[in-house]
């Protein structure tokens, strides 16, 4: 497996304690809104923030295709807070976004895996993620880092805004280190998740479907299965099914669920009851220990408990792995994929 796919978070010292936005906390704090900018794998992070900031810090969030922003006339007010979010740091979209927005006197911060990078440079503050150089174009630990960041980000704001105690701060931060073993757990399963692959490498199309913060997930699986295996895929909130995609479904589709033990259980219970009445194929990503979802889904993929905002960071390493498999399969060069730049600088 290539090491893109091995990628672990990097927790060290610095981007604990997000030293990198220290002095511009204050004006963090106080923000009227967030917008956050990104292209890619980058944007569905900032989908994943969203609802971070928004159910922590109680901040008003808007995530925008940087390639969509640049060439509008957005309103942006002076206390706003834009955050460029990009593995490369040279996206050229993110930074034509960032140079149109400067002029509103927002603060500017960067999330970027590359220290010096153009988008670095040209922002006023931010976090590297240190996830180490992605050897594949698609982009798998950029992913879990940038979401780590926002994670830390959104706790802090929360804390300091003072809708979380020291104590919910210190349990969700302890959470966050306990990450990097329970994605170690994961893996160990590689196996069992390649065999998985094995039986729809030769799908023609793919759903995924997810809620709340894990409907951010879903759009990702679906784009690593896109990008390196050339299957058409695509990933919705599991509640907008009934509203188009389940059309699709027969006994030739399999669809992706990432059903983790959370405040939307239940409902995506009954999902996985629709998916299965129409006879596709279910491959569930559920809590450890599920009794339920084993009984209805097709395959299940167990990934350890944890606290349910920080489920998308492992929630979306079963997919990353089963998209790999797929491609490899399909004799698919999973680091060089066809019509892709690690950097799209144009
Ligand atoms: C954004 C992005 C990546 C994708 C590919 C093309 O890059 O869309 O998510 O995997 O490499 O570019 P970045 O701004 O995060 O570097």
């Amino acid at each position: 497996i290539s090491d893109t796919f091995r990628g672990r978070i990097s927790m060290d010292q610095s981007n604990l304690f997000l030293g990198g936005i220290t002095d511009v906390l204050p004006r963090l704090v106080q923000a009227r809104r967030i917008i956050i900018i990104a292209c890619g794998t980058s944007w569905h992070a900032g989908l994943v923030g969203e609802y971070l900031f928004e159910e922590y810090a109680r901040i008003p969030v808007e995530v925008e295709y940087a390639s969509e922003f640049r060439y509008r006339n957005p309103v942006i007010y002076a206390d706003d807070v834009i955050i460029a979010i990009s593995q490369s740091g040279e996206t050229a979209d993110t930074l034509a976004a960032i140079k149109m927005a400067k002029e509103s006197g927002a603060l500017i911060l960067g999330v970027c895996n590359v220290a010096g990078s153009s988008i670095a440079r040209e922002t006023d503050a931010g976090v590297y993620t240190h996830a180490g150089i992605e050897i594949g174009v698609a982009s798998t630990k950029a992913f879990t880092s940038q979401v780590t960041v926002l994670m830390m980000m959104a706790f802090l704001l929360g804390k300091k805004r003072n809708l979380i105690s020291q104590e919910a701060y210190e349990e969700l931060i302890a959470g966050l280190t306990q990450i990097p073993d329970k994605i170690q757990e994961i893996l160990s399963d590689e196996q069992y998740i390649k065999g998985i692959g094995e039986t729809y490498k030769d799908a023609t199309n793919a759903l995924y479907l997810g809620r709340g913060n894990l409907y951010p997930v879903a759009l990702e699986g679906a784009l690593k299965l896109k990008e390196i295996s050339y299957i058409h895929a695509e990933g919705y909130p599991a509640a907008e099914m009934k509203h188009g995609p389940i059309a699709l479904i027969d006994e030739n589709m399999p669809v992706f669920i990432i059903a983790t033990k959370d405040k939307s259980y239940e409902k995506i219970v009954s999902n996985i009851q629709e998916v299965k009445a129409r006879n596709g194929k279910v491959i569930a990503v559920v809590t450890k220990g599920d009794d339920v979802i084993v009984k209805m889904a097709d395959h299940v993929i167990e990934v350890p408990e944890c606290h349910e905002a920080l489920a998308p960071l492992v929630t979306i390493i079963p997919l990353q792995i089963i998209s790999y498999y797929i491609a490899v399969l399909r004799g698919c060069n999973v680091d060089q994929p066809r019509n892709l730049a690690k950097s799209v600088t144009v």
